[in-house]
Protein backbone atom coordinates (compact mmCIF):
# COMPACT_ATOMS: atom_id res chain seq x y z
CA UNK A 1 0.00 0.00 0.00
CA UNK A 2 1.56 3.14 -0.92
CA UNK A 3 1.99 5.96 2.11
CA UNK A 4 1.52 9.80 1.58
CA UNK A 5 2.54 11.76 3.86
CA UNK A 6 1.46 15.28 4.00
CA UNK A 7 -0.89 17.31 5.81
CA UNK A 8 -4.37 18.45 4.63
CA UNK A 9 -3.87 22.08 4.33
CA UNK A 10 -0.49 22.15 2.48
CA UNK A 11 -0.43 23.43 -0.86
CA UNK A 12 2.30 20.70 -2.41
CA UNK A 13 0.54 17.94 -0.52
CA UNK A 14 -2.77 18.84 -2.54
CA UNK A 15 -0.69 19.03 -5.30
CA UNK A 16 0.18 15.24 -5.46
CA UNK A 17 -3.34 14.36 -3.63
CA UNK A 18 -4.97 15.45 -6.48
CA UNK A 19 -3.12 13.00 -9.06
CA UNK A 20 -4.09 10.10 -6.40
CA UNK A 21 -7.82 11.15 -5.81
CA UNK A 22 -7.90 11.55 -10.32
CA UNK A 23 -7.23 8.38 -10.96
CA UNK A 24 -8.54 6.74 -7.49
CA UNK A 25 -5.17 5.08 -6.52
CA UNK A 26 -5.59 3.24 -3.29
CA UNK A 27 -3.04 4.70 -0.56
CA UNK A 28 -2.52 4.96 3.14
CA UNK A 29 -2.52 9.16 4.43
CA UNK A 30 -0.09 9.56 7.34
CA UNK A 31 -0.67 13.29 8.55
CA UNK A 32 2.50 15.32 9.94
CA UNK A 33 2.37 17.52 12.38
CA UNK A 34 2.27 15.89 15.68
CA UNK A 35 -0.09 13.02 14.94
CA UNK A 36 2.64 10.77 14.89
CA UNK A 37 6.27 11.68 16.47
CA UNK A 38 7.54 8.92 14.19
CA UNK A 39 6.11 9.35 11.24
CA UNK A 40 7.68 13.90 11.51
CA UNK A 41 10.65 12.58 12.25
CA UNK A 42 10.98 10.07 8.61
CA UNK A 43 9.79 12.72 6.87
CA UNK A 44 12.27 15.22 8.21
CA UNK A 45 15.26 12.77 7.90
CA UNK A 46 14.06 11.85 4.50
CA UNK A 47 14.48 14.79 2.13
CA UNK A 48 17.13 17.71 2.20
CA UNK A 49 15.12 20.27 4.18
CA UNK A 50 12.53 17.59 5.38
CA UNK A 51 9.45 18.77 3.31
CA UNK A 52 6.29 17.07 2.28
CA UNK A 53 4.37 15.39 0.87
CA UNK A 54 6.68 11.88 0.82
CA UNK A 55 5.32 9.37 -0.72
CA UNK A 56 6.75 6.13 0.08
CA UNK A 57 6.12 3.00 -2.25
CA UNK A 58 7.89 -0.24 -1.00
CA UNK A 59 11.64 0.79 -1.21
CA UNK A 60 10.85 3.80 -2.63
CA UNK A 61 10.92 6.63 -0.93
CA UNK A 62 9.85 10.04 -3.05
CA UNK A 63 10.06 13.61 -2.24
CA UNK A 64 8.89 16.51 -4.25
CA UNK A 65 5.34 17.07 -5.15
CA UNK A 66 6.24 16.69 -9.48
CA UNK A 67 8.31 13.41 -8.46
CA UNK A 68 5.50 12.27 -6.69
CA UNK A 69 3.35 12.63 -9.61
CA UNK A 70 5.82 11.79 -12.06
CA UNK A 71 6.42 8.38 -10.33
CA UNK A 72 2.55 7.63 -9.68
CA UNK A 73 2.53 8.26 -13.60
CA UNK A 74 5.06 5.84 -14.59
CA UNK A 75 4.18 2.98 -11.57
CA UNK A 76 0.47 3.10 -10.67
CA UNK A 77 -1.10 4.74 -13.75
CA UNK A 78 -5.23 5.15 -13.54
CA UNK A 79 -7.47 6.43 -15.86
CA UNK A 80 -6.63 9.79 -15.56
CA UNK A 81 -2.88 10.31 -17.19
CA UNK A 82 -0.67 12.83 -15.45
CA UNK A 83 1.14 13.37 -18.46
CA UNK A 84 0.74 12.96 -22.11
CA UNK A 85 2.60 9.74 -23.84
CA UNK A 86 4.32 12.60 -26.28
CA UNK A 87 7.61 13.50 -24.85
CA UNK A 88 7.56 16.62 -26.64
CA UNK A 89 4.25 17.15 -25.19
CA UNK A 90 4.94 16.10 -22.04
CA UNK A 91 8.30 18.59 -21.85
CA UNK A 92 5.85 21.39 -21.94
CA UNK A 93 3.35 20.23 -18.94
CA UNK A 94 6.57 19.61 -17.17
CA UNK A 95 7.92 23.43 -18.20
CA UNK A 96 4.10 25.10 -17.23
CA UNK A 97 4.56 22.47 -13.97
CA UNK A 98 7.83 25.03 -13.07
CA UNK A 99 5.19 27.90 -13.84
CA UNK A 100 2.74 26.93 -11.30
CA UNK A 101 5.97 26.03 -8.42
CA UNK A 102 8.44 28.47 -9.03
CA UNK A 103 6.33 32.26 -10.13
CA UNK A 104 2.90 31.30 -8.21
CA UNK A 105 3.03 29.00 -5.57
CA UNK A 106 7.05 30.26 -4.30
CA UNK A 107 6.00 33.49 -4.57
CA UNK A 108 3.21 33.52 -2.26
CA UNK A 109 5.21 31.52 -0.07
CA UNK A 110 6.93 34.06 0.55
CA UNK A 111 4.50 36.33 2.02
CA UNK A 112 3.25 33.29 4.00
CA UNK A 113 6.78 33.02 5.27
CA UNK A 114 7.58 36.61 6.17
CA UNK A 115 4.00 36.60 7.67
CA UNK A 116 4.72 33.39 9.37
CA UNK A 117 8.48 34.64 10.40
CA UNK A 118 7.36 38.51 11.41
CA UNK A 119 3.98 38.16 12.49
CA UNK A 120 2.75 40.06 9.82
CA UNK A 121 3.85 41.24 6.65
CA UNK A 122 5.74 44.34 5.77
CA UNK A 123 4.47 47.19 3.10
CA UNK A 124 7.62 46.54 0.77
CA UNK A 125 7.09 42.07 0.82
CA UNK A 126 3.30 42.87 0.41
CA UNK A 127 3.94 45.28 -2.78
CA UNK A 128 7.01 42.82 -4.01
CA UNK A 129 4.49 39.77 -3.67
CA UNK A 130 2.07 41.02 -5.08
CA UNK A 131 3.65 43.09 -8.50
CA UNK A 132 5.09 39.66 -9.13
CA UNK A 133 2.02 37.89 -8.92
CA UNK A 134 0.69 40.12 -11.23
CA UNK A 135 2.97 39.80 -13.39
CA UNK A 136 2.98 35.70 -13.42
CA UNK A 137 -1.04 36.28 -13.56
CA UNK A 138 -1.05 38.20 -16.85
CA UNK A 139 1.20 35.41 -18.60
CA UNK A 140 -0.71 32.91 -17.45
CA UNK A 141 -3.78 34.71 -18.73
CA UNK A 142 -1.94 34.56 -22.41
CA UNK A 143 -1.45 30.75 -22.27
CA UNK A 144 -4.71 30.25 -21.48
CA UNK A 145 -5.84 31.19 -24.61
CA UNK A 146 -4.39 28.29 -25.88
CA UNK A 147 -4.97 26.00 -23.26
CA UNK A 148 -8.11 23.63 -23.62
CA UNK A 149 -9.90 23.63 -20.19
CA UNK A 150 -10.30 20.12 -19.59
CA UNK A 151 -12.21 18.25 -17.06
CA UNK A 152 -9.53 16.03 -15.68
CA UNK A 153 -6.24 16.72 -14.02
CA UNK A 154 -3.13 16.22 -15.42
CA UNK A 155 0.11 17.52 -14.12
CA UNK A 156 -0.70 21.39 -15.12
CA UNK A 157 -3.93 21.23 -12.41
CA UNK A 158 -2.18 19.34 -9.92
CA UNK A 159 0.43 22.16 -9.88
CA UNK A 160 -2.22 24.61 -10.96
CA UNK A 161 -5.32 23.89 -8.11
CA UNK A 162 -3.15 24.45 -5.11
CA UNK A 163 -1.20 27.19 -6.07
CA UNK A 164 -4.17 29.20 -7.60
CA UNK A 165 -5.88 28.67 -4.27
CA UNK A 166 -3.87 30.48 -2.16
CA UNK A 167 -2.06 32.83 -4.53
CA UNK A 168 -5.74 34.48 -5.13
CA UNK A 169 -5.98 34.86 -1.23
CA UNK A 170 -2.69 36.71 -0.87
CA UNK A 171 -3.31 38.90 -3.66
CA UNK A 172 -7.03 38.63 -5.62
CA UNK A 173 -6.51 37.80 -9.72
CA UNK A 174 -7.36 40.74 -11.06
CA UNK A 175 -10.32 41.50 -13.57
CA UNK A 176 -8.34 42.02 -16.11
CA UNK A 177 -7.68 38.27 -15.84
CA UNK A 178 -11.06 36.94 -16.73
CA UNK A 179 -9.74 33.28 -18.27
CA UNK A 180 -7.34 33.05 -15.23
CA UNK A 181 -10.06 34.08 -12.45
CA UNK A 182 -12.76 31.37 -14.50
CA UNK A 183 -10.06 28.58 -14.63
CA UNK A 184 -9.33 28.81 -11.07
CA UNK A 185 -13.36 28.12 -10.22
CA UNK A 186 -13.21 25.34 -12.61
CA UNK A 187 -10.37 23.90 -11.28
CA UNK A 188 -11.45 24.06 -7.56
CA UNK A 189 -14.73 22.76 -8.73
CA UNK A 190 -12.83 19.78 -10.56
CA UNK A 191 -14.12 16.07 -7.76
CA UNK A 192 -10.06 15.57 -7.01
CA UNK A 193 -9.78 19.82 -6.00
CA UNK A 194 -13.02 20.10 -4.17
CA UNK A 195 -11.94 16.81 -1.63
CA UNK A 196 -8.77 18.37 -0.76
CA UNK A 197 -10.16 22.27 -0.73
CA UNK A 198 -13.24 20.70 2.09
CA UNK A 199 -10.40 18.66 3.76
CA UNK A 200 -8.57 21.35 4.60
CA UNK A 201 -11.34 23.04 5.88
CA UNK A 202 -10.76 23.17 9.45
CA UNK A 203 -7.53 24.54 9.31
CA UNK A 204 -8.30 27.99 7.89
CA UNK A 205 -7.66 29.75 10.98
CA UNK A 206 -4.37 28.83 10.81
CA UNK A 207 -3.64 30.66 7.49
CA UNK A 208 -0.95 32.72 8.82
CA UNK A 209 -2.55 36.19 6.40
CA UNK A 210 -5.63 35.43 7.13
CA UNK A 211 -8.18 33.15 5.04
CA UNK A 212 -10.92 35.29 3.19
CA UNK A 213 -14.62 34.06 3.62
CA UNK A 214 -14.97 32.25 0.24
CA UNK A 215 -13.80 28.94 -1.76
N1 LIG B 1 9.58 21.74 -3.50
C1 LIG B 1 8.75 21.02 -2.55
C2 LIG B 1 8.09 22.02 -1.62
C3 LIG B 1 7.33 21.36 -0.52
C4 LIG B 1 6.92 22.34 0.56
O1 LIG B 1 7.27 23.52 0.55
N2 LIG B 1 6.19 21.80 1.52
C5 LIG B 1 5.79 22.57 2.66
C6 LIG B 1 4.30 22.34 2.95
S1 LIG B 1 3.29 22.99 1.64
C7 LIG B 1 6.55 22.11 3.88
O2 LIG B 1 7.12 21.03 3.86
N3 LIG B 1 6.59 22.92 4.93
C8 LIG B 1 7.23 22.55 6.16
C9 LIG B 1 8.68 22.90 6.19
O3 LIG B 1 9.15 23.65 5.33
O4 LIG B 1 9.34 22.47 7.14
C10 LIG B 1 7.73 20.14 -3.30
O5 LIG B 1 7.47 20.41 -4.48
O6 LIG B 1 7.22 19.16 -2.75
Amino acid sequence: MLKLYGHPFSSYTWKALIALYANGTAFEFRPLGGVDAADDAFVAAASPQGKFPLLVDGDAVVFEATSIIEHLHLHHPGPAPLLPADPAEAARVRMIDRVFDNYVMGIMQESVAEAIRLGALSTETRADVEARLDRSYRWIEGWLEHYPVSGTATLVECAAAPSLFYADWVHPIPDHCPRLKAWRKHLLALPPVARCVDDARPYRAFFPLGAPDRD
